[in-house]
C-alpha cells in the first residue's frame, strides 16, 4: 500500500530523488550500488614509495573516470599494512568480512601478496597484484590476477640484448627473495643459452642490504659487466655504492632491470648512472599519446613526483577491475569477475597490454633502456621494443 503509493507519488518525478526525498524508505536496489575496492599497500616503512605511488595513481584513474561503472559506485578503501605479511592478511581477512569488498588489491612486495592468496581462494573474490614480481605467485590462487610484471619477463630481454651486445662473462646480484632469484635464474638461463658465462651469482639481503662486500666480489672477477636487480626503493642506495667501488671506471658495464633505475628515484641518483642499460616494462619517458597525458595528469595531481612502474600497476590494475565490471554489467560476482578479466586487453601508458587467459598474468612490451640526461633531467629513455613478451616460466604457458 504505502510502496504503491509512493510509486504513483513519483510520477514525473526522477525515481531517484522522489525515494531520497522520503526519510525512513530504504530501496534495497540502491543499498547496494556501492562497489568496495580495498586497496592494501605499504604506505609506511621500507617500502611506502611503492604504497604512495599505486594509491596516486589509482585515485587518478578514478578522478579521470569518474566512480560510477554499469550503474554502480566505485568506493576505494586504502589500508596500510607498514609492508608486514601478517597484516596483510589481516587487512584483507577484515576488508572482506566487515568491508564486504569485491575486489581486493595492491600488495607491495611477494610476501605480501602471497599472504592474501588464501583470503581471495576462500572468499572467491579477485585479488590484482599491481607491485609484485615473483612468477610462481599467480599460480597460488585461481583468484589472482597480475598488471605488475614477472622478473622472468623483465630480465630475458636484458639477457638477450647483453649476449648480442658483445658481453660475454657476467656476474648477477641480486635481492635474496623471489623476484631476486627468478631474475637470476632467468637471467643466466638466456645468457648461456645465447653463449655467455655467468661468472658467479651473489645475493644481498632483503631487508637493510649492504652491497659493498659483494661488489668488491664482483669487481675482482673482472667481468664485462654486472647485472644487478634490487626491488624498487633500493636501486638509490644501491647505484651509491656501485658508483663508489668505480666498476664503471674498472671497465666493468653496469645493466639491470628498471628496478634499480627507479623513475621514483632515477633523477636523484646523480650523472655516474648516465650510459647505465637496463631492460623493463615502464619508463615515464615511453614516447607515446597515453603516456605523456598519464605522467602529465600524474604530476600535476602529486605535486610533480615523477610516476614510476608501480604507478603504473596500480593505474592498470583500477582499469581492469572497471573494465571487468563493465563485462559483467555490474554484476560482482568475483568468480565472474576474474573470468571477464581474462583475456582484456587494452592500451596502457606502457604500450599495448593484456591478460593471459590461462595464467592471468600480464603480456606487455618489454622495453631496452639507456639513462639520459634530457632537459636537466635523467631518464629511462626507450632504444628497443621486445612486443607482447608473456612469462615462459608458467606451467600453463608451455
Ligand atoms: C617486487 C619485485 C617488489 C620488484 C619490487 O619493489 C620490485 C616483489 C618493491 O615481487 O617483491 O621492484
Amino acid at each position: 500500500m504505502l510502496r504503491r503509493q509512493i510509486l504513483n507519488g513519483m510520477a514525473g518525478v526522477g525515481a531517484g530523488l522522489a525515494l531520497a526525498a522520503l526519510p525512513g524508505v530504504v530501496a534495497p536496489a540502491l543499498a547496494q550500488e556501492t562497489v568496495k575496492v580495498g586497496l592494501i599497500l605499504p604506505m609506511t616503512g621500507a617500502s611506502a614509495s611503492t604504497g604512495r605511488q599505486i594509491e596516486a595513481a589509482a585515485r587518478l584513474y578514478m578522478a579521470q573516470n569518474g566512480n560510477k561503472v554499469a550503474g554502480k559506485t566505485i568506493e576505494l578503501i586504502v589500508k596500510d599494512d607498514t609492508g608486514a605479511a601478517d597484516q596483510t592478511k589481516r587487512l584483507a581477512t577484515e576488508l572482506v568480512v566487515n568491508d564486504k569488498v569485491a575486489v581486493i588489491a595492491g600488495f607491495g612486495l611477494t610476501p605480501l601478496a602471497l599472504a592474501v592468496g588464501p583470503v581471495a581462494t576462500q572468499a572467491k573474490i579477485p585479488a590484482v597484484i599491481m607491485a609484485a614480481g615473483t612468477s610462481m605467485i599467480v599460480e597460488k590462487s585461481p583468484y589472482y590476477v597480475r598488471t605488475s610484471f614477472t622478473l622472468p619477463q623483465n630480465t630475458t630481454p636484458m639477457a638477450e640484448w647483453s649476449a648480442k651486445n658483445g658481453i660475454k662473462k657476467v656476474v648477477t646480484l641480486v635481492a635474496d627473495y623471489g623476484p631476486g632469484l627468478d631474475a637470476e635464474k632467468a637471467f643466466k638461463a638466456k645468457f648461456e643459452a645465447d653463449g655467455g658465462k655467468v661468472l658467479d651469482q651473489l645475493r644481498s639481503p632483503l631487508m637493510n642490504p649492504e652491497f659493498a662486500a659483494f661488489l668488491q666480489k664482483a669487481k675482482d672477477l673482472k667481468p664485462d659487466a654486472l647485472f644487478l636487480f634490487v626491488p624498487s626503493g633500493q636501486g638509490a642506495s644501491l647505484m651509491k655504492q656501485v658508483n663508489e667501488r668505480e666498476l664503471t671506471k674498472a671497465g666493468v658495464k653496469i645493466i639491470a632491470t628498471g628496478d634499480v633505475t627507479d623513475d621514483d628515484q632515477l633523477n636523484g641518483m646523480g650523472d655516474a648512472v648516465i650510459g647505465m642499460t637496463t631492460s623493463h616494462n615502464y619508463s615515464a619517458a615511453h614516447d607515446s599519446p597515453e603516456n605523456k597525458a598519464f605522467v602529465a595528469a600524474f604530476l600535476k595531481a602529486n605535486n610533480n613526483m615523477r610516476p614510476n612502474f608501480m604507478a603504473v600497476g596500480g593505474y592498470d590494475g583500477m582499469a581492469l577491475i572497471y573494465k571487468a565490471l563493465e563485462k559483467t554489467k555490474g554484476d560482482t560476482d568475483g568468480t565472474k569477475l576474474v573470468d571477464a578479466m581474462k583475456g582484456m586487453a587494452w592500451v596502457s601508458p606502457r604500450g599495448p597490454i593484456s591478460i593471459d587467459p590461462q595464467t592471468r598474468d600480464i603480456v606487455q612490451n618489454v622495453y631496452i633502456r639507456e639513462v639520459k640526461k634530457v632537459d636537466g633531467q635523467l631518464w629511462n629513455v626507450e632504444f628497443a621494443t621486445i612486443p607482447n613478451v608473456k612469462d615462459n616460466t608458467h606451467e600453463a604457458a608451455k
